[in-house]
């Protein structure tokens, strides 16, 4: 039966694996026949994105408001776009979304998680969240942090508790800590049936 593609969002903090593991999601998907885009947030090439790229690599600064309300508004930008795929039958694989702006901003001293989930009620809800667990210290030990302005261990640390506190029942939490091979296919086995069940659903709308 043909109907809509499935929004597939991969959470997580620094370095547990969610651009390795969505590039392994697609090409699985691709050769099991399915029609299906990867996305990743934020969207660097965009005006917003260049905004936010600069902030990340500390070429600019900016207030923590004005940061979060970028973040969100780089997500706007594609929501279109994201429901013509879906209504054509394109299932969306979408590296970091929403939860992360959420729990990003509200590790920052000052910001509570209700107001930073507020720019992106309505939104494109997804219909799985692939949430890949693993502790500050893991993703640390995988070959340390660069230089964004995030990259900090206690800051990882936070934002992985607010993650935590996201969590509804779309969620799938993943062990991040397994081999790359295992955690692809616990996470293939969950998008396979959910790409099947949400053929004939209505998109819904996130946080509403
Ligand atoms: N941010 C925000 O504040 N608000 C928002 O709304 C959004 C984002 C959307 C940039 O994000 C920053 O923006 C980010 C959050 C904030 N801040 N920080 N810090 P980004 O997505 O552009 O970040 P990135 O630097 O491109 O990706 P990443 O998160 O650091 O990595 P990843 O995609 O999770 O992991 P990976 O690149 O696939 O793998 C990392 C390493 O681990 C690599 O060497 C792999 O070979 C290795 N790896 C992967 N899987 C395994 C397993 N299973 N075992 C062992 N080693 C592994």
């Amino acid at each position: 039966m043909s109907g809509r593609g499935a929004l597939i969002v991969v959470e997580g903090i620094d370095r547990s694996g969610k651009t390795t593991q969505c590039a392994k999601l697609v090409s699985a998907l691709l050769s099991q026949g399915h029609k299906v885009e990867v996305m990743k947030f934020p969207d660097r090439t965009t005006e917003t994105g260049k905004m936010i790229d600069a902030y990340l690599q500390r070429d600019q600064t900016l207030d923590d408001h004005v940061v979060h309300l970028l973040f969100s508004a780089n997500r706007w930008e594609q929501c279109s776009n994201m429901l013509e795929n879906l209504h054509k039958g394109v299932s969306l694989i979408v590296d970091r979304y929403a939860y992360s702006g959420a729990a990003y901003t509200s590790a920052k001293q000052g910001f509570t998680l209700d107001w930073c989930k507020n720019p992106d009620k309505g939104l494109p809800d997804p219909d799985l969240v692939l949430f890949l667990n693993l502790s500050s210290k893991e993703a640390e030990s995988r070959g340390g942090y660069g230089e964004e302005i995030y990259e900090k261990v206690e800051f990882q640390k936070k934002v992985h508790n607010n993650f935590l506190q996201l969590k509804s029942k779309q969620w799938k939490v993943i062990d991040a800590s397994q081999s790359e091979e295992n955690v692809h296919r616990e996470m293939l086995n969950n998008v396979n049936s959910v790409i099947e069940n949400v053929k004939g659903q209505q998109i819904g709308k996130l946080w509403l």
